[in-house]
């Protein structure tokens, strides 16, 4: 149980060169205006913002960058400077929250919170909450933009080999990554997706089961093995109707309803250890509303609650 976490550890990454678009290295800054920080207090929680990164200028490897990976260089400072970060954030006992940027961070988030659990003999699980699978490597990618790759670079595909210098490698098992929300996939992406058996609840599915019963499974896969669980949310998982501040629309996404349950259910879990939240685009948004959303959904991953009613995680209906 990783619900014993009282303080939280803010974290800013305003990368945006792994997009097509930019504008999301104003998202930390959006955030904080949205008022992230006083919510999580007014939940009890000791929030400490370690401010932005700020990744150093001269390249730190050598490595020959490869071909079909746009901006490979700023993007290996930004995952080395990260992963380094994560690995100490999560050692310190806080509750680490990346706020993006671009999802090409969660290279560097997960990696290094990937090897701070593992050091404690805790397999980690991540929820990849997301419009895309960001299941492409530098062979497979179309675009060449680098916040497709994350999620199969962090389940230890090769392509992107020397991404990390000497900052150590701690994949996590493609067993262990639940993509969520999807409804948008390249053809060689979904190939690989299917051949590594990496577990997908897309669009239809949500459509058809509901995401209560799926998000309870995916807890229940993360209880089984006495795992944690890093959520990683890309904020076009959401509808744009919900959520229109973002660089890469795909329509027929989450509503905000289904993403409340969603944080509700993990919070209740007590599993989650490690939060992104990425592709926040406030130049792109509309008098701060998606900032202002996603505000409001970690405040129920981390315990707000309407009524304050507790529902047993097993209800099938709700107490009276
Ligand atoms: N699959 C496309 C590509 O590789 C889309 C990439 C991802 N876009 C995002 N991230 N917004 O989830 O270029
Ligand atoms: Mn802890
Ligand atoms: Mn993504
Ligand atoms: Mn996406």
């Amino acid at each position: 149980d990783v619900s014993h976490h009282k303080r939280i550890a803010l974290l800013g990454a305003p990368v945006e060169v792994g997009a097509s678009q930019r504008g999301t290295l104003m998202g930390p800054a959006a955030m904080r205006t949205a008022g992230l920080g006083p919510l999580l207090e007014d939940l009890g929680f000791v929030v400490e913002d370690h401010g932005d990164l700020t990744p150093p200028a001269v390249p730190l490897s050598t490595d020959t960058p490869p071909e079909n990976a746009r901006h490979y260089r700023v993007i290996q400072n930004w995952i080395q400077a990260l992963s380094a970060r994560a690995y100490t954030l999560a050692q310190s006992g806080a509750l680490p929250i990346f706020m993006g940027g671009d999802h090409s961070l969660s290279m560097g988030s997960v990696n290094g919170v990937a090897r701070h659990w593992h050091e404690q003999g805790r397999e980690l699980f991540v929820l990849w909450l997301d419009a895309h699978a960001d299941y492409n490597t530098p062979h497979t990618t179309i675009t060449g933009n680098m916040h497709g790759m994350s999620a199969a670079f962090l389940c230890g595909e090769s392509g992107l080999d020397g991404l990390l210098g000497a900052e150590p490698r701690a994949s996590i098992k493609p067993d262990n990554l639940d993509l969520f929300g999807i409804r948008s996939i390249d053809k060689l992406e979904k190939e690989l997706v299917h051949a590594r058996k990496v577990a997908i609840a897309d669009m239809r599915q949500i459509d058809e089961f509901g995401v209560g019963v799926l998000i309870r499974r995916v807890i229940e896969r993360v209880k089984a093995r006495n795992g944690v669980l890093h959520v990683s949310f890309d904020v076009d998982f959401l509808d744009p109707a919900a959520a229109p501040g973002v660089g890469t629309m795909v329509p027929g996404g989450a509503t905000y309803r289904e993403a409340h349950l969603i944080m509700e259910l993990l919070h209740d879990s007590g599993l989650m250890c490690s939060l992104d939240v990425v592709e926040l685009n406030p130049f792109l948004d509309e008098r701060g509303r998606t900032a202002r959303v996603m505000v409001e959904l970690v405040g129920s991953l981390f315990g707000q609650q309407i009524t304050d009613r507790p529902t047993p995680s097993n209800a099938i209906i709700p107490p009276a």
